[in-house]
Parts: structure tokens; C-alpha cells; sequence
């Protein structure tokens, strides 16, 4: 059955919309397609975690990760992790000699939508609120932690504030987030197989590999770009849009406890990357039009099977 009849990706679901989704592509794809519920936010929603592979429990398959969604207001983020459950659970329902074999050749996990109470916030309240939902530190007034700074990795505080008013506020300490505390968790116990981890944001067309906490390059930074080329040719050639590629760090700002760099760092996975979705201009660049959900799901999948022939031959 395609996708296209089963979905309607012509408009930004609410969480509700997205987790009875990924229920019914649970229930259409038995022993390839498991949801989990990986923990619960400030305002006790779920987390969920996807894994799609059919591959024999104690063989190392290598395997891709992928968050989306850690921030509110780049609704582009989660429903193309969404299409791009929906089109991976595809692939593996193929007769064999009509699979990307790229693509049904490794086990894929998802964190769909790793800040439902932020994201839930930024349809209801705020279109432009980036954070979770956290409640006031002691003797403050403002709300939410910024996920992408919160992760308990080396740089943790670099790029971020301490001020809990603020976007980019990191929170009281590393990994004090129950949205981070659940996917680092995760992340950790699956990451033997693991050899790409990918963060899905908005906005910019950018590729950039970590690290992002400082501007200087790591040691492997060649083969990590070299993916990203990959990458952004294939992009290209799907939807002609063009993708820059380079260090987080050194292409836009330096920022540390990030998903990307904790994957890197912490988890050790080889290839760590943040990608940034198109958006629009200026102060509404996280308002992407819905009709643009498809072409940016396509482009995405175009690159997919780039990630995951290189995760397979790492
Ligand atoms: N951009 C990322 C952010 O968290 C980033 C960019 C990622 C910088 C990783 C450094 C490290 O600010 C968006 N759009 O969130
Ligand atoms: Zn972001």
C-alpha cells in the first residue's frame, strides 16, 4: 500500500495525529515496525522510539539513528521523520528484487518527535517557542529548557545561556531534561550497532556535521563531510535544492550539548550530523508551507539511501 493513501502530508499534524500514525504503521508492518514508549515529558506525553528492521535478534546489523523534533516551532522536523518511517516501512514490504537494498539493509531508529509538550505549545500558543515545557527553575518565572543544549557531553554551556528567559537557556544542569534523559538513555544502550546519528531541525539547507561545540574540525572530519556531499548530491538531484555542508561549529555558531556532538562524543557513533530542513526568510523561517512536506520528505529519503550504505560499510 503507498504512503500517500494513508496519510495526509499535506498539513502539520498535532502530536495526537502523529503517534496514531505511527500506531497504524505499527500495526501494518508486524516484526518490521515497533513503537516504545522511552519515557514521559514534564507534561507526561509520551516519548516515543521507532525502530524499523527485520533483521535476526544477536546479528549486527548496523543500524541509523535519528531525532527530530527537539525544537518546538521546526514543524518541517518531525513529520519528515514521519514520512520517513512511513517510506523506510515501505521499502521493507517490497518483493526483494524491487528494495533498495541500501535502505532495507540496516535497522533504523527514530525519535519522531523528541518535544511533543513544546511542539503541542507551539500550535496552541507561541508558533515561534523553540524549547520544552519545563516549569521555572526556583525563583524564576519563565518556562522551558533548549533540548539541543542539555545533552551531557563535552562543551555542555558553550553557546548557551544561563538565563532560563532565554531560547538557548541549558537548563540547571546537563541532561536534566526527562525529553534528554530518555533519548540519551537510548541512544546509549543501542549504539553498538549504530554508525550514523542524525538531528533533524530547521531551517537553512545546511548539512553539519559535528563537532558543534567548537570551530575547530575533529580528527575524522573528512569522511564525515564526504557523507554529507553524498548527501546533499543526492538531495539535489531529488528536489534541486542545494544543501551547504560543513562543521556545525565553524559554519554557523559554536554550541554546545547538542544531540549530535553527544553522539559523537559519548555514544561514540562514527558519522554525526545536524541537518537543517528548508524553511522560509527572516523572523518566519521556521514557517515552511505544508505543501513543501512531501518534496522535503523525497529529498530526505534521496539521502537516506546514501547514510545508509555508508552506516552499513562502516
Ligand atoms: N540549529 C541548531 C541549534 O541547535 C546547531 C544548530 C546544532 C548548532 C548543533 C551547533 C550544534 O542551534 C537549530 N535550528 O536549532
Ligand atoms: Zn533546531
Amino acid at each position: 500500500i503507498p504512503i500517500s493513501s494513508k496519510f495526509n502530508y499535506n498539513k502539520y499534524p498535532r502530536f495526537q495525529e502523529i503517534v496514531n500514525h505511527l500506531n497504524t504503521i505499527e500495526k501494518e508492518n508486524p516484526g518490521v515496525v515497533r513503537n516504545e514508549r522511552v519515557g514521559a515529558t514534564h507534561e507526561n506525553r509520551s516519548l516515543i522510539l521507532t525502530t524499523i528492521g527485520n533483521s535476526p535478534m544477536g546479528q549486527d546489523t548496523r543500524a541509523v539513528w535519528i531525532d527530530a523534533g527537539i525544537h518546538a516551532r521546526e514543524w518541517i522536523s518531525p513529520i519528515t521523520a514521519l514520512f520517513l518511517i512511513d517510506r523506510i516501512a515501505e521499502e521493507f514490504r517490497k518483493e526483494p528484487y524491487q528494495q533498495d537494498q541500501r535502505i532495507v539493509g540496516v535497522d533504523w531508529y527514530f525519535m519522531p518527535i523528541s518535544n511533543p509538550d513544546g511542539y503541542e505549545y507551539s500550535h496552541e500558543t507561541d508558533r515561534m517557542w523553540r524549547k520544552n515545557r519545563a516549569p521555572p527553575p526556583k525563583g524564576e518565572s519563565c518556562y522551558g529548557v533548549d533540548l539541543n543544549r542539555n545533552w551531557d557531553v563535552i562543551g555542555f554551556g558553550i553557546g548557551a545561556s544561563n538565563d532560563a528567559c532565554k531560547d538557548n537557556f541549558k537548563g540547571t544542569k546537563a541532561n536534566s531534561e526527562p525529553e534528554v534523559r530518555a533519548a540519551s538513555k537510548k541512544l546509549l544502550s543501542v549504539k553498538k550497532n549504530v554508525r550514523v546519528a542524525l538531528s533533524l531541525h530547521s531551517a537553512g539547507q545546511y548539512w553539519l556535521t559535528s563537532w558543534g561545540y567548537k570551530t575547530q574540525l575533529p580528527v575524522d572530519n573528512d569522511k564525515m563531510v564526504s557523507l554529507g556531499k553524498k548527501a546533499a548530491d543526492a538531495i539535489f538531484r531529488t528536489s534541486g535544492r542545494r544543501y551547504k555542508v560543513g562543521s556545525a561549529g565553524a559554519l554557523l555558531y559554536p554550541a554546545g550539548g547538542a544531540s549530535d556532538d553527544f553522539a559523537k562524543a559519548r555514544a561514540l557513533i562514527p558519522y554525526a550530523a545536524t541537518i537543517e530542513l528548508p524553511g522560509s526568510h527572516g523572523k518566519r523561517r521556521f514557517v515552511l508551507p505544508a505543501s513543501q512536506i512531501r518534496s522535503v520528505g523525497e529529498e530526505m529519503f534521496a539521502a537516506m539511501g546514501v547514510v545508509a550504505e555508508v552506516a552499513r560499510n562502516h
